[in-house]
């Protein structure tokens, strides 16, 4: 028989290298075909897979068929229920190490050895929308670690935005029921624009904060390799002395914070709606392994109490000026999953998956996740042996009496599966502390029974108000434009009038220009409105709760303030025909040796000639786009271009999104010959123009560093700028 291999050279070098612990564990349940003869479930070998048992060459289908049977059967049921949020997800392997021990605070293994590599898996995820949904919408971001430890599994299950919606796991499926599509007709598509979830939000003055950053542009990051992580939640730190501390978890990205524009954002979701998986993975392949810092900021037990927010109240932030980050490791993603759905699809994370030197504290939102996560994978993976899944299992053995249940893989040689017992010699046995056994922090509880919160968590608006006074002006103007656009999708006008009338008490500046797109005055609001306080107590004593402003600005709540002196990873079009391809291979390589990545854009798919050497042309012009790009270039080529509608597109748009753009030679006036600027249009930010390229890449570069030129922006409505 014939073999013939079709084998990627990605997969034996996958096979190869097995130095990672967590590769090796995932290599033992790999398995490839190439060079294989193709059999059914029971090995049995086929010699027709294209042909179905029939009574006759015209005759009916035999049910006796046991290959067509098994094969449709297997395919009839490929699918799994979707998470319920978080459907759209994004995978990569990588590893995690400490820069110095942090034994001082914690106990947890990996974060005491510098040595130590620890394997990783990371899911970036939107929340919204279904699994097919576009990447580039207006959503929060998942950003779940899977930490493979020597001590076992921990997650670090957290969004690209510190705080969340609400207080209390009690409203997360009110949440969720508000912002998934309508349930009358299913629309919109991962989309928060439509009336159900902003009557919801318009009474829940908690979800200001939250609804800052996702009017924000953080909701419509660049990639997922320049977007923050938090753990959100105010965990512990333990130490081996048995000490607690507070820690928040940051994840800071070293190409530091960068969004799309709105308009990009949207064009984008049609010309590829994988954008973020796509660049996720093309960067890893390329080499252009995405690296975080983790951060923390601790606060030590006895200043629990000092601050004018509740450090368990899940809605607010702890002020990067009031506590530092601290960075104290770095994690690398440098492989891409082997088989999506085995890997990415059945990763199980869980806020509860802890090892010893981490524990909960009693955020009341934490507290339900921890309920939570474990019940969905059961009708999401259909067992409760998720965790034997190769993806889920730890890269330490697992020794318990639990026993059964569907798919089960694990063949338990023991007798017993009881504990205590003598007939198993008493195994598996109780580890003791000094063995690494999880003792939870001890931390005195006592109370009455109550349903309620604390009296620091009805201050819902004075840490909306600290991001919204810390954004620079055109980040504020983008998150005017973006509620302008939300409530402007609303049919009903009392959930616009009720929102806005909300935002006053964010900022009465912010309510009116976003009032100025509906051509009403900011119409007033009763508190409260979202009727979480108690019958009997007189609802102004509580609600809003005074206003302290700790810190006026953060500049870390600031995009403006992010790295901007790199053209790392960025991604350059440049625009060319044969009579320029000499330049563009110069300009590429100034651009490449500076980190970027840069396609050639040419009339057609053909490679170019530079003179002396062909220049390979990456793309068409009718099949890409420049909302794909950080910056353009278009060397010369002007007569040829003109004929192209695209090719116009191509510069209006990274125009209109505030990119970079070099014109050079013959298209040095493009921009203003095809009317995208006023004629007399003077120096504009971030447009660089010359002769030749040479004279032009050095200022080329400095534009696309600098990631966007918000300064070219103007209101329609007021006409300011920015
Ligand atoms: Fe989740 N969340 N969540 N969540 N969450 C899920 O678990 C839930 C919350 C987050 O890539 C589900 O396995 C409740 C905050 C991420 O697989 C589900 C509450 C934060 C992911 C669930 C919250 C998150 C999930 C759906 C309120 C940021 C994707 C599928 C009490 C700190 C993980 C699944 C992945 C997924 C429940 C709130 C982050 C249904 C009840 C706050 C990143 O169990």
């Amino acid at each position: 028989m014939a073999k013939r291999s079709t084998k990627s050279s990605n997969t034996s070098d996958r096979k190869k290298s097995t130095a990672d612990p967590k590769q090796a564990d995932l290599l033992k349940d790999t398995t490839d075909g190439t060079d294989k003869v193709l059999t059914s479930n029971q090995g049995l070998p086929i010699n027709d897979n294209q042909n179905s048992l029939k009574a006759g060459l015209r005759g009916p289908t035999l049910l006796e068929d046991h290959l067509l049977r098994e094969k449709i059967t297997h395919f009839d049921h490929e699918r799994i229920p979707e998470r319920a949020v978080h459907a759209r997800g994004s995978g990569a392997h990588g590893y995690f190490q400490v820069y110095k021990s942090m034994s001082a605070v914690t106990q947890a293994g990996f974060l005491n050895d510098p040595a130590r590599r620890t394997p990783v898996f990371v899911r970036f995820s939107t929340v919204a929308g279904s699994r097919g949904s576009a990447d580039a919408v207006r959503d929060a971001r998942g950003f779940a670690v899977k930490f493979y430890t020597e001590e076992g599994i921990y997650d670090l299950v957290g969004n690209n935005i510190p705080v969340f919606f609400i207080q209390d796991a009690i409203k997360f499926p009110d949440l969720i029921h508000a912002v998934k599509p309508e349930p009358h007709h299913e629309m919109p598509q991962a989309a928060s624009a439509h009336d159900t979830f902003w009557d919801f939000i318009s009474l829940m003055p908690e979800s200001m904060h939250m609804i800052m950053w996702v009017m924000s542009d953080r909701a419509i990051p660049r990639s997922y390799r320049m977007m923050e992580g938090f753990g959100v939640h105010t965990f512990r730190f333990v130490n081996a002395k048995g000490e607690g501390r507070f820690v928040k978890f940051h994840w800071k990205p070293l190409l530091g914070v960068h969004s799309l524009a709105w308009d990009e954002a949207t064009k984008i979701n049609g010309k590829d709606a994988d954008f973020h998986r796509r660049d996720l993975w093309e960067a890893i392949e390329g080499g252009n392994f995405p690296e975080w810092e983790l951060g923390v900021q601790i606060v030590e037990d006895k200043d629990e109490h000092k601050y004018p927010f509740d450090l368990l109240d899940p809605t607010k932030l702890i002020p990067e000026e009031l506590v530092p980050v601290q960075r104290i490791g770095r994690m690398t993603l440098d492989r891409n999953p082997t088989n999506f759905f085995a890997e990415t699809e059945q990763v199980a994370f869980h806020p509860a998956h802890l090892v010893p030197g981490i524990d909960f504290s009693n955020d009341p939102l934490l507290q339900g996740r921890l309920f939570s996560y474990t019940d969905t994978q059961l009708s999401r993976l259909g067992s409760a042996n998720f965790n034997e899944l190769p993806i889920n299992r730890p890269i330490v053995p697992v020794h318990n009496n639990q026993r059964d249940g569907h798919m089960r893989h694990g063949i338990n040689a023991d007798r017993v599966s009881y504990e205590p017992n003598t007939l198993g010699g008493g195994c598996p046995y109780q580890a003791m502390v000094k063995e690494g056994g999880f003792v939870s922090f001890p931390e005195p509880v006592e109370g009455v029974k109550v349903r309620g919160k604390s009296e620091k968590f009805h201050d819902h608006y004075s840490q909306a108000a600290l991001f919204y006074r810390s954004q620079s002006v055109p980040e504020q103007n983008h998150l005017i434009n973006a509620l302008r656009f939300e409530l402007g999708k609303l049919e009903v006008t009392a959930v616009r009038e009720r929102m806005i009338g909300q935002l006053a008490y964010v900022d009465a500046d912010l309510a009116e220009r976003v009032a100025e797109a509906f051509d009403i005055d900011v119409p007033e609001v009763e508190l409260p409105l979202n009727r979480s306080i108690p019958a009997d107590t007189d609802p102004q004593s509580v609600q809003p709760y005074d206003e302290q402003i700790v810190v006026e600005r953060s500049a870390a709540l600031s995009m403006q303030n992010t790295i901007k002196d790199s053209i790392k990873t960025r991604c350059v079009a440049i625009l060319v025909t044969d009579e320029g391809a000499a330049e563009a291979a110069e300009l590429k390589k100034a651009l490449e040796r500076n980190g970027a990545v840069v396609k050639i854009i040419a009339p057609v798919k053909r490679d170019l000639s530079t003179g002396k050497t062909a220049l390979p042309v990456d793309h068409a012009l009718m099949t890409t786009s420049s909302v794909l790009f950080d910056a353009v270039a278009v060397i010369g080529g002007k007569d040829t271009w003109k004929k192209f509608p695209d090719a116009k597109d191509f510069l209006s748009d990274p125009f209109r999104h505030s990119k970079a753009i070099a014109l050079v030679g013959d298209a040095a006036d493009l921009l203003t010959a095809w009317g995208i600027v006023p004629a007399a249009a003077k120096a504009i930010p971030g447009v660089v123009t010359g002769r030749d390229s040479k004279g032009i890449t050095a200022a080329f570069i400095t534009a696309v560093a600098a990631h966007r030129h918000w300064e070219r922006e103007v209101d329609p409505l007021t006409g300011a700028g920015a």
